[in-house]
């Protein structure tokens, strides 16, 4: 069986997997889950991630692996060409700092679990994600700042190719722009993204390209 990836559109989380697995062009089988019809909470999905989170990838007959961070290590592993982690170990490590930096430190706070129990009311809940969007935003443009004192100017978010620090970013910029932060303090992060959004599967991987988007 070719590989089958739980997901919606506009989930962030999402997105990363489907990008990499365009990136490292391995098939895979779309299956939507609607978020916003709580398609994640059904037995059938809290089986396959017990977060009752997207995305889910089925890489066997009912052996499901969940968090991206885990997914996209995993197919790494399994599909080394085209690389999307350096293989120096200090880069390597950059590239986890960046993505733990959105997946742990941004995105968790904007989830659709916790804005509803921050409030109701959806002008209040789009103020705290983009609050913590702003936040986190910023530290990740003194980061890319940094990497670039480090390793020399790039124009991606970690060096001059595509890597999965880029793949966790982009998703980022967009949730950021969805809660109406404004982006102009956040060039490095804008020219990561610009450059991001160039390579051969970005456009295939968007959000408005997936079969489920309304
Ligand atoms: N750390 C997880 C995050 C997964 C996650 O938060 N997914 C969101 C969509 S981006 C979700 O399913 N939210 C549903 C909810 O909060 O009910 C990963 O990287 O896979």
């Amino acid at each position: 069986m070719s590989l089958r990836l739980y997901q919606y559109w506009r989930s962030s989380a999402s997105w990363r997997v489907r990008w990499a697995l365009a990136h490292k062009g391995i098939a895979f089988e779309s299956i939507p889950v609607n978020l916003l019809e709580q398609g994640q909470r059904s037995d059938s999905h809290t089986a396959r991630n017990p977060m009752q989170h997207v995305p889910a990838l089925e890489v066997s007959p009912g052996r499901f692996l969940a968090e991206s961070v885990a997914i996209l290590e995993w197919l790494e592993q399994m599909h080394p060409d085209p690389a999307l982690y350096p293989s120096d170990p200090w880069l390597r490590a950059r590239v986890r700092q960046v993505c733990e930096l959105v997946n742990a430190g941004i995105q968790p706070l904007q989830n659709l679990t916790v804005l509803a129990a921050v409030s109701s009311d959806a002008e209040v809940k789009k103020a705290w994600a983009a609050r913590f969007n702003a936040r986190g935003l910023t530290a990740l443009e003194s980061l890319l700042c940094t990497l670039d004192a480090e390793l020399g100017e790039g124009t991606f978010a970690v060096g001059n190719s595509l890597t999965a620090a880029d793949l966790f970013v982009v998703p980022q910029v967009y949730s950021a722009r969805r809660f109406a932060v404004d982006l102009t303090p956040f060039p490095r992060v804008l020219l990561a993204e610009r450059s991001a959004l160039a390579t051969p599967h970005a456009h295939g991987a968007l959000p408005e390209s997936q079969a489920d988007a309304t």
